[in-house]
């Protein structure tokens, strides 16, 4: 190994200092080179990445700063299955999780790292999640030999020496060790080690298993941190909303992957909502805090957008295009002759380019032209619709918490639960349909609690008890919680809502709701809008389908509940009594 001596470390941090040179004595790689976050170095890596053919130049008038990338054809989403929760107490990771012994766990991963890195560059990345000097704020430092992962990260996360500024000589972080190894699925490995503040993954360079503050830390770990510290990590967007009397309430929802998160954090309000303003702070990861004031405050940990491509369109969402005109990744879209970028439900196909995997396509093809878990990486900074409260310390005081589930039938559009409690009911009994942000199955449904299901850190059952207890602190303080669906369906499978901008409608009867207005009819389920407290004018939809729209089924839901007391009986012993208590009221209002 090249010593690191040209440029000596630039921390005193004997912690870090002495895991990073642990690490480069396993996976001996050539050189180290600690991030500064200059863009001196994004240029030099970009040129490096240029050169290897990591990365492809995009038509540079059309796209400024903006580069291509197609990842191995195996490695296009998360890998569920290959993803694992390391506890000393194999019951400590509970049910949902994969398991595996963190001493054997170290041991096996260790023999695919041992050497992996020779040839290659080892990139120290110190990051922050959340902004600088925010008590939000939490520090992690990846290790990768993947440039790649390296200018994504500068993306996503605050990085380089103003993350080891906050860090100091003796700050704690979450320690993140990425490899591509050969990228080879057999040898794929997304292990978190809670107990130790560590996160070792290897064999992939997928966002979601490599760009390791985004789902393995500021998720899976988060969470974990949260429970011990009393706060919480959720899977959640983040947005403003404002009034056209300039009276702004902040609202975090809750969708599983795929499910229209980026498009509801960058909503445009529709011509027939005039004065309403949506206002971005996250897309994907919101973490909470009681505030002082005794409410909860929501803050965006990240610092971009890794954003689902195909479906997005100016029409679809307007904001999101324009955040990723400059400066920005695409990860296995089609490119273009002209060099740009095209994916399935953008307008006007191109007459040629080359698919996500590299082969020729025409609009005649029959192949994908973008992966449908293609993606976009994007600065905050690009989005039109970004808050200036997005990097706020102390983030911003939840009104609502939505919980938002993809369900062709039985839930309705909008529905407020009962109070805090049976909130967090509604929120664990979750279930959506499978999307290709993970592998496997695509449009199967699965209880996906809080849409965390992949995410939560440690015991599902002490997840809940957690959730119960925050609203214990928050008491009266606690924001209203609701469950929301867009996706539901008719008898032929048509779409009856017609989503997007849309959706504010069903948000703005929520904040009604939360200041003491808003007309709801209750049933088993909660409160749903009375058709005519829900703002629908300029929709042009008709009594029966808004009928449908907010239709609470008994029979429907009898038949959900069966299935939800499959999952409680799989949590065990470590459900909450409360979560079985609602279940039983849920049961008795429906008989
Ligand atoms: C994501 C995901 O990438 O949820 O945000 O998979
Ligand atoms: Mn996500």
């Amino acid at each position: 190994m090249r010593p690191s001596a040209a440029a000596p470390p630039p921390t005193q941090h004997a912690e870090l200092l002495a895991w990073v040179n642990e690490s480069a004595r396993m996976c001996r790689p050539d050189s180290i080179h600690w991030c500064d976050g200059s863009e001196e170095e994004k240029n030099r890596l970009t040129r490096e990445c240029l050169a290897s053919g990591e990365l492809e130049e995009l038509n540079q008038e059309k796209l400024p700063g903006c580069y291509y990338s197609r990842s191995d054809v195996n490695d296009v989403a998360r890998t569920e299955d290959l993803t694992f929760i390391c506890t000393r107490n194999q019951a400590d990771a509970g049910p949902t999780n994969n398991w595996s012994d963190p001493q054997e766990t170290y041991k096996k991963l260790a023999d695919i790292f041992k050497d992996s890195m020779r040839g290659r560059t080892m990139y120290v990345i110190p990051f922050i999640m959340g902004p600088a000097g925010s008590p939000f704020k939490k520090i992690g430092v990846q290790i990768t030999d993947s440039r790649y992962v390296t200018l994504n990260m500068r993306i996503m996360t605050r990085m380089g020496r103003i993350a080891l500024r906050e860090l100091g000589s003796d700050g704690e972080f979450t320690r993140c060790l990425h490899g591509k190894a050969d990228l080879n699925p057999k040898r794929r490995f997304i292990c978190h080690f809670p107990e130790d503040n560590t996160i070792w993954s290897v064999g992939s360079a997928y966002g979601g298993n490599a760009l390791l503050g985004k789902k393995c830390m500021a998720l899976r770990i988060g969470s974990y941190l949260g429970k011990t510290q009393g706060w919480m990590a959720e899977h959640m967007l983040i947005i403003g909303v404002e009034n056209p009397q300039g009276k702004i309430h902040y609202v975090a929802a809750a969708f599983p992957s795929q499910c229209g998160k980026t498009n509801l954090a960058m909503l445009i309000p529709p011509k027939s909502l005039p004065g309403y303003k949506v206002w971005t702070l996250g897309d994907d990861i919101a973490w909470l805090r009681i505030g002082p004031d005794g409410r909860l405050w929501a803050q965006n940990p990240e610092a971009g957008f890794f954003g689902v491509a195909p479906g997005t369109n100016y029409q679809t969402n307007y904001n999101a295009m324009a955040s990723v005109q400059k400066n920005s990744y695409f990860t296995n879209v089609l490119k273009t002759d002209e060099g740009t970028v095209w994916w399935e439900g953008m307008d006007n196909p191109p007459k040629h380019g080359l698919n996500w995997a590299g082969k020729d396509w025409t609009p005649e093809s029959t192949d994908k032209a973008a992966h449908p878990n293609a993606r976009f990486t994007a600065p905050a900074e690009n989005c039109p619709s970004l808050s200036p409260e997005w990097d706020a310390p102390s983030g911003v005081p939840l009104s609502a918490i939505f919980f938002g589930a993809r369900r062709a039938r039985v839930a309705p559009l909008i529905c407020e639960s009962f109070n805090w409690q049976h909130g967090v009911f509604l929120g664990a009994t979750m279930s959506s349909e499978t999307t290709a942000a993970a592998t496997g199955a695509v449009g199967v449904i699965r209880r996906d609690p809080m849409a965390m299901l992949p995410f939560i850190g440690y015991h599902v059952g002490d997840y809940f008890a957690h959730w119960l207890a925050m609203g214990e602190k928050l008491g009266g303080k606690a924001p209203k919680i609701f469950h929301v669906n867009w996706f539901r369906r008719d008898a032929g499978g048509k779409f009856i809502w017609p989503g997007f901008g849309e959706n504010l409608r069903a948000v703005l009867w929520a904040i009604d709701r939360c200041e003491g207005k808003g007309k709801a009819k209750e049933t088993p389920m909660g409160h749903v809008p009375t058709p005519d407290s829900l703002n629908l004018q300029g929709l042009n939809l008709s009594p029966e389908t808004v009928d449908a729209l907010l239709k609470v089924d008994p029979k429907d839901w009898t038949e959900d509940l069966a299935d939800q007391r499959r999952f409680f009986d799989k949590v065990g012993d470590r459900l909450p009594e409360a979560l079985r208590q609602e279940q039983e009221a849920f049961a008795k209002r429906l008989a």
